[in-house]
């Protein structure tokens, strides 16, 4: 009876809604500025788009939010808006480091867009971050921190909770930036986290080796796309 059941429900699509009911994917920021020959490019960034976009496609969450880095012109963690100090570098900024990047993911710039390659339709949610002219905001969940030291939130956990999820899984990039900071918050704010490891791309690939420890570290568990049914 029991194995009938499984085999039963193992056929049918609605099962894998059932079995996700509770998890939520975070699509973070896979737009074209953070693609190669973009102004921000990450490592290999072009290749998780097609693998975005099929599991899109095959709707195995319920419940979908993709984050949109999203900039005024100026913004504070543009390098071009600190005297002396190039990309890449970090400066304390409100008693945290701050990192310094090229101007990018500029508001209603093409670089800004959500990916064109990947059909968006399964997206219940575009959460836009990055547009406090003084403040950063790496996480789905938290801006960086403000002159007030408080890391604001984006009320993205809310959102969540009222949708009964538990647990998330993140793609998209930088998996060493925006990935990192989301599921790191996820975690903190209570939520399960997985990150689809072959579906992120790092800013560099050197920061690899440190993002697995510190996942590791969490339990944060560490997935792979084909994995996911
Ligand atoms: C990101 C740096 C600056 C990211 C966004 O999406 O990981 N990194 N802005
Ligand atoms: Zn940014």
């Amino acid at each position: 009876m029991s194995l009938t059941y499984g085999l039963h429900y193992a056929a049918d699509p609605q099962w894998n809604l059932a079995m996700h009911r509770h998890a939520a994917l975070i699509v973070v920021d896979v737009q074209p500025d953070f693609m190669p020959g973009g102004a921000l490019a990450c490592h290999e960034g072009d290749a998780i788009v097609p693998g975005i976009d099929q599991l899109l496609r095959r709707r195995v969450f319920r419940q979908t939010v993709a984050t949109q880095d999203w900039h005024p012109r100026g913004h504070i963690s543009f390098a071009s808006m600190h005297a002396g100090q190039s990309p890449f570098q970090a400066i304390p900024l409100y008693g945290y480091p701050q990192t310094l990047w090229p101007d990018h993911c500029v508001q209603n710039t093409p670089g800004t867009a959500l990916h064109p390659a990947i059909d968006w339709s399964a997206a219940d949610l575009v959460l836009r971050k990055g547009n406090h002219l003084d403040v950063d905001s790496y996480s789905a969940f938290r801006e960086n921190h403000g002159p007030d030291g408080q890391r604001p939130t984006t009320g993205l956990a809310g959102w969540l909770r009222e949708r009964e999820v538990r647990e998330i899984y993140a793609v998209g990039l930088a998996r060493d930036v925006c990935v990192l900071w989301t599921v790191q918050d996820a975690l903190a704010l209570g939520f399960r986290a997985h990150v689809v490891w072959d579906l992120t791309r790092p800013v560099t690939p050197e920061s690899d080796e440190a993002t697995r420890a510190t996942l590791n570290d969490l339990g944060i568990d560490i997935v792979h796309s084909a994995d996911l049914r």
